[in-house]
């Protein structure tokens, strides 16, 4: 079977097994790019590469029940899901979001399994959550939730087997209750969750970690380009953990980032997002962006139910580059036309699957607009993550230079990597398809050498 007419029939049983379409989504972006790869080599076709990868290892589902401060029961729903352990333990975050369903961990799994490889080091993919909403819950209500997600997870993870961490919705907090109750449950006090609190195993520069990522990427991104982020205006979108790095990354390389947002509406700050103030409002208080603006001169707050219809207004304000760090389809096709009429060259995915397919088309068909894919862009989560491990695996712990120096280095691999892969496949400066053969290879190659287990 031609390459092409093979990846038709591996996305057609996607279809036919389930009604899943973030999953689909992200597997109709990776597979369409491995058309070189497939082509050239019989060897993934003939092993039933694509057939074995797009079905999880394994799937655990659990029911989780916690008492609130009333006394009163909740019932939400608790998955792992362990993709791909053809490179290493399992490893990908935890996400609590009213939004979660098997559909979207099956997304964010599938996409972890390439995003791992490309760091070049020992990582299978996986993902996890519940559909448990954190916001209006109290710190105890947190704390009970955290511990009663745990009794289950605990069964099915460890640090040579499972190793999660956080996403949204999970940030130090909770992979503090939840490493306390493994703790308790196992006995063990060992690495199996990473973005620990750093008097308890965790390592420096892991909450930075991919915020600088993306902008470390970006910035490679655009050198090759002979151009830079000094002076560059920026949009980012989001408020949590990535957006608040990359716009402190953006500093520290002489941009200006001018926007946040979270699902009520976004901030436009014409000069210059205040970090401090943003990071009070955010990691202190807990706060919304529309709490950001009331503190602020000169900052616009729109709420979202003002956006025009189907699109994501942050995107509206004019900018040289995007970083979307919120979540999946926040920037569809009018949102980059508007982007691109309003003079914006670059996108950099601190989130994973921000842009729609039909955005990714349109960006990738301007000669001159670069775009940095999700996988590739904001790996350096991840990697982080793996360094974490690498230090409780030896007792140790490695400064903010020593761990900030290696993640520089392996954003430059990755950037590297997934250009020459591009260049190698005919694909010159097509960074999705370089990113995707790239990470594919190795999981590929990894499972043939396995053999059929
Ligand atoms: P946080 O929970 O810290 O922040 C999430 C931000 O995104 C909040 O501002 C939130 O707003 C906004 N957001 C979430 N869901 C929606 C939605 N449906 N509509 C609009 N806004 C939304 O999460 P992170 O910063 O950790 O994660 C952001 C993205 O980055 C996610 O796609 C995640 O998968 C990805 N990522 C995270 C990594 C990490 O190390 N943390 C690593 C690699 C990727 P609100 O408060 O209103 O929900
Ligand atoms: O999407 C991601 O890469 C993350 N949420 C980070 C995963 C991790 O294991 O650090």
């Amino acid at each position: 079977m031609s390459a092409s007419s093979y990846i038709n029939a591996i996305l057609e049983s996607i279809k036919i097994r389930a009604n899943e379409p973030v999953f689909l989504q992200a597997a109709t972006e990776v597979l369409k790019s491995l058309e070189p790869i497939l082509s050239a080599e019989k060897k993934y076709q003939e092993h039933a590469i694509l057939e074995q990868l797009i079905i999880p290892e394994k799937i655990h589902t659990f029911r989780v029940i916690y008492c609130d401060d009333k006394g009163k029961a909740n019932v939400n729903l608790g998955y792992r899901v362990q993709f791909s352990s053809a490179l290493g333990p399992y490893k990908g975050g935890l996400r609590f979001h009213p939004s979660v369903n098997l559909d979207l961990l099956k997304f964010l799994g599938f996409e972890q399994i390439f995003k791992n490889s490309l760091t070049g080091l020992m990582m299978g993919g996986a993902k996890g959550g519940s559909d448990f909403d954190p916001k209006g819950k109290s710190e105890a209500e947190i704390m009970r939730f955290c511990q009663a997600f745990m009794l289950n997870l605990s069964k099915v993870i460890g640090a040579t087997t499972d190793v999660p961490a956080g996403d949204i919705g999970v940030g130090g907090r909770e992979i503090g209750y939840m490493f306390g109750m493994y703790k308790k449950l196992t006995g063990f006090y060992d690495g199996t969750l990473t973005g620990k609190g750093l008097n308890w195993g965790g390592s420096l520069a892991r909450t930075e970690a991919t915020g600088y990522g993306c902008v470390y990427f970006t910035d490679e991104m655009l050198k090759k380009a002979k151009q830079g982020l000094e002076g560059k205006v920026c949009a980012v979108s989001g408020s949590g953990n990535v957006a608040i790095y990359t716009i402190e990354k953006l500093y520290q390389m002489g941009a200006k980032p001018v926007t946040i947002s979270d699902s009520n509406g976004f901030v436009y700050d014409k000069n210059g997002i205040d970090l401090e103030l943003l990071k009070e409002i955010k990691e202190v208080k807990r706060g919304r962006v529309s709490d950001y603006a009331k503190a602020r001169k000169d900052a616009v707050y729109t709420e979202a139910k003002a956006y025009k219809k189907g699109t994501n207004g942050v995107w509206s304000v004019p900018c040289d580059g995007a970083f979307p760090s919120a979540t999946q389809n926040e920037l569809n096709l009018e949102d980059i036309k508007t982007l691109y009429s309003n003079g914006c060259r670059f996108v950099s995915e601190g989130a994973n699957m921000p842009s729609t397919l039909e955005a990714i088309d349109f960006m990738l068909s301007k000669k001159d607009f670069h775009f940095g894919p999700a996988k590739a862009a904001n790996a350096g989560g991840v990697a982080t993550s793996q360094l974490e491990m690498q230090q409780n695996s030896s007792m140790s712990q490695w400064s903010f230079e020593e761990v900030d120096k290696k993640l520089h280095k392996i954003m430059k691999n990755i950037f590297n990597n997934s250009y020459e892969t591009a260049k190698e496949f005919k694909h010159a400066g097509n960074l999705v398809v370089g990113s995707n053969i790239a990470g594919f290879k190795k999981v590929a190659d990894a499972m043939i050498d396995h053999g059929y287990i």
